[in-house]
């Protein structure tokens, strides 16, 4: 622990000891202090009580500090607090509802980024079951209410007297970049990731994840100049408000286009009817503000009348003919295309046609002019699948047929990569570098029991084309 007031650390740890007038060993605290962890000075007595104490930790907030430590006697959890870390400063705190808590050990505390709220871990030994969290609002109380088991969720892997440090998203991200795997970009639960280069930065637009049943309703972006370090640039959409005045929820897998100045974000929702639709919203700049429009663009409805096959009405993306004439595609069940008019907020209906050809469809249609070929890729099986794939297939027309080739994403179970899928496929005309981003089951994959369907994070990979001229699969 840091001490503010000397500039210097305090070191501490248990240890069993007996000292001359001691009939018997006890275990205590001890401490150093050191200010460049070489020298130290001469270890001392830090904490003795009547019973045997160990796991120690210290905890500063406001000009204070809390001491937590475990009664090695009676098995619970004491607290103390101290106005400097001088081992007479600390009085002890009552803390009824956490002394009532017996059989732990190892407690870690750490405070919430975003509130005044507090969280100390207690690793439940005796009955083996690792972590128990409990919170507090108020430090200085000594008042801790008990997480109920249903409202926490610390993997199947047993966790156990460990720390937390608590981090910011950038803090995140800089570590993903720096320490990560390779593959996963985004810090947090994000999936369906569009990605888009407007000038000179990058901007990332995914469904935002971690609800039961896909359940979420905001769409946030993510900027970087590298597509390493991305930046939460904050909540452009919300559901679950008046933003759009024809959608309820279940905001998923937007997409996003430029044209004119102007940025056209088009997103998925469900309508007062629980039925999936397609909107569009439009802003002056890639961060937004975003406007939906009032209705949305694409409806089962429409499809139905149009004649047009499908399941869902969800998964756009867009894509620029060499021509600049926009084509919105999109689809679950089937795929489908159609051409949006000028203002990119409305479609030019008797364009819409079915694609054929995309074997094993399930969602997730994007095509990319290459070589004089488009190239179709598309996401297989369910999502919640940890076989969801990507397929690939080629054709001579932007309306098809299309030919299938095979996937160029799949699974790599020993890397603990699955459900891999709901990709965007991106370049920089520059260096005519391809990258694809997709989505995985969140990593380590013991973080969550169930629902891995809905709990995913973000990954990005180079795409490459062979001497063929066509996309060779992703080696994860
Ligand atoms: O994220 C919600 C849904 O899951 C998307 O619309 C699908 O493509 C699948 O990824």
């Amino acid at each position: 622990m840091y001490d503010e007031k000397t500039d210097e650390f305090l070191v501490f740890w248990a240890s069993a000891t007996q000292e001359p007038q001691e009939k018997e060993r006890k275990q205590k605290i001890y401490s150093a202090r050191t200010k460049d962890f070489r020298t130290f000075s001469t270890s001392e007595k830090y904490i003795e009580r009547d019973n045997h104490i160990i796991d120690t930790t210290i905890l500063p907030s406001a000009g204070c500090y809390y001491r937590y430590s475990k009664d090695e006697t009676t098995k619970n959890i004491r607290v103390e607090k101290g106005d400097s870390l001088d081992k007479g400063a600390f009085v002890t705190l009552q803390a009824p509802i956490l002394e009532a808590v017996a059989g732990v050990e190892g407690p870690q505390i750490f405070k919430f980024n975003n509130r005044e709220e507090w969280c100390l871990i207690v690793d439940r030994f005796a009955e083996g079951k690792g972590y128990l969290p409990l919170l507090t609002t108020d430090l200085g109380s000594g008042e801790f209410r008990i997480v109920p088991d249903s409202d926490f969720d610390m993997g199947t892997t047993q966790k156990r007297h460990g720390s937390v440090l608590p981090i910011t998203t950038d803090e995140c991200s800089r570590l993903l970049a720096a320490f990560g795997d390779g593959h996963q970009v985004l810090p947090g639960q994000y999936a369906d990731p569009d990605v888009a280069k407007f000038e000179d930065r990058y901007y990332m637009y995914p469904t935002t994840d971690g609800f039961e049943g896909w359940s979420g309703t905001q769409f946030k972006v993510f900027s970087s100049s590298d597509l390493q370090h991305w930046q939460d640039e904050g909540v452009i959409l919300d559901l679950g408000t008046e933003d759009v005045p024809w959608a309820t929820g279940n905001a998923w897998a937007p997409a996003i286009s430029s044209r004119n100045g102007k940025f056209y974000f088009y997103f998925c929702g469900k309508m007062l009817n629980g039925v999936s639709a397609i909107g569009v919203a439009v802003a002056d700049t890639p961060i937004g503000p975003f406007l939906a429009e009032s209705q949305p663009l694409i409806t089962m409805e429409q499809l139905k009348r149009l004649g047009i096959t499908m399941g869902q009405a969800i998964d756009p993306s867009i894509y620029v003919e060499e021509d600049g004439r926009p084509y919105l595609l999109f689809g679950n069940g089937h795929a489908a295309i159609v051409e949006l008019n000028e203002n990119m907020t409305s479609v030019l209906e008797d364009t819409m046609s079915n694609l054929s050809g995309l074997h094993d469809f399930r969602e997730a249609v994007t095509v990319l002019k290459r070589g004089g070929r488009y190239h179709f890729t598309w996401s297989c099986d369910d999502t919640g699948s940890e076989n969801y794939h990507v397929n690939y297939g080629t054709s001579e027309q932007l309306y098809g047929p299309i030919t299938y080739q095979y996937p160029i994403l799949s699974k790599n179970v020993e890397k603990g990569m699955l459900g891999t899928g709901h990709h965007c496929i991106f370049n920089d005309s520059e260096t005519d570098q391809y990258r694809i981003a997709y989505h995985r089951f969140v990593t380590p994959l013991s973080r969550f029991s169930s629902g891995k369907g809905y709990h995913r994070e973000i990954c990005m990979d180079p795409l490459l084309f062979g001497k063929d001229g066509l996309i060779q699969p992703v080696i994860l």
